[in-house]
């Protein structure tokens, strides 16, 4: 990917403008191409480090990273082709089993992914897959609960680039392990809503290996100027299909060898 800049610091900042009042106001905007249809996905991270900036200057901490679209279903369901990165803060974090508020919320979704604390930063460009196996301390299980802040969740690649990739709330828990033990290509998981069956996948569907998906965010961070500083937490991507929540809906996420990750929603 070569990364194109092409806005200036008013626009950047006018969009800047509309996500974080989106993000905290919790409503939905239309897509940012409607108004510049020739922005790049360049100018989306651009918006999206200027976000981020500003949520930084308001006091928030950034623990880590996420890597989105890393998965055949994903893309699918999204219609986009790329795989994109945001930035995570703490407060974003929930507590594993806790109640999670949905009325600061657009239209929220949970997906299964498997995430990796780093004992060791990165620096792209070209990490690969054994770099990041290299430099993680551990992986536990985790649920990301995304929450686009585009009418109808439906977006391009530089719209969602700018809305920092969904991010909303996470949540992580099950049992850590040391990636050595495990075969992470081929974790399975099942993801439960109200007691049933909503979606199940293999880790293998982000990118061939989870690990794949963490080089291939180091290698945008190259890009973007930014490094993986050592004791990032950093999820690797949806393996299915994100599933729409509400409240009272409770979800649990069971993954092979790392555990289970549960929480329910209310108003
Ligand atoms: C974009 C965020 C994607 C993932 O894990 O694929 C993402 C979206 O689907 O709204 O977090
Ligand atoms: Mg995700």
């Amino acid at each position: 990917m070569s990364m194109d800049f092409t806005l200036g610091r008013d626009a950047i900042a006018r969009l800047c403008d509309r996500v974080e009042a989106a993000q905290q106001g919790a409503y939905a905007i239309p897509k940012l191409t409607d108004d510049y249809p020739n922005m790049t996905i360049g100018d989306g991270y651009a918006v999206q480090l200027e976000l981020r900036r500003r949520f930084i200057a308001q006091g928030h901490r950034q623990v880590g990273w996420k890597a989105g679209l890393t998965s055949k279903a994903k893309m699918i369901q999204m219609g986009v082709n790329v795989p994109s990165i945001g930035f995570l803060t703490d407060r974003m974090a929930r507590p594993e089993s806790s109640a999670i508020k949905t009325s600061d919320l657009v239209h929220p979704r949970v997906e299964c992914e498997v995430a990796f604390v780093m004992k060791k930063g990165l620096k792209g460009p070209g990490c690969t897959r054994q770099d990041v196996l290299d430099a993680t301390d551990y992986v536990l299980p985790a649920v990301e609960i995304i929450d686009s802040r585009f009418s109808g969740f439906k977006f391009d690649l530089p719209s969602v680039v700018a809305d920092n990739g969904s991010s909303a709330r996470f949540v992580g828990g099950g049992r850590a392990r040391y990636p050595a033990d495990i075969d992470l290509r081929t974790l399975g998981v099942v993801m439960e809503k109200n007691g049933e069956i909503a979606t199940l996948g293999a880790s293998a569907a982000v990118l061939g290996h989870p690990a794949e998906a963490i080089a291939m965010l180091v290698n945008i961070l190259a890009e973007l100027g930014e490094e993986l500083p050592a004791g990032s937490f950093v999820m690797s991507g949806g393996i299915t299909e994100a599933i729409p929540v509400k409240p009272g809906d409770s979800i649990v996420a069971r993954f092979q060898e790392l555990g289970s990750v549960s929480m329910r929603f209310i108003e």
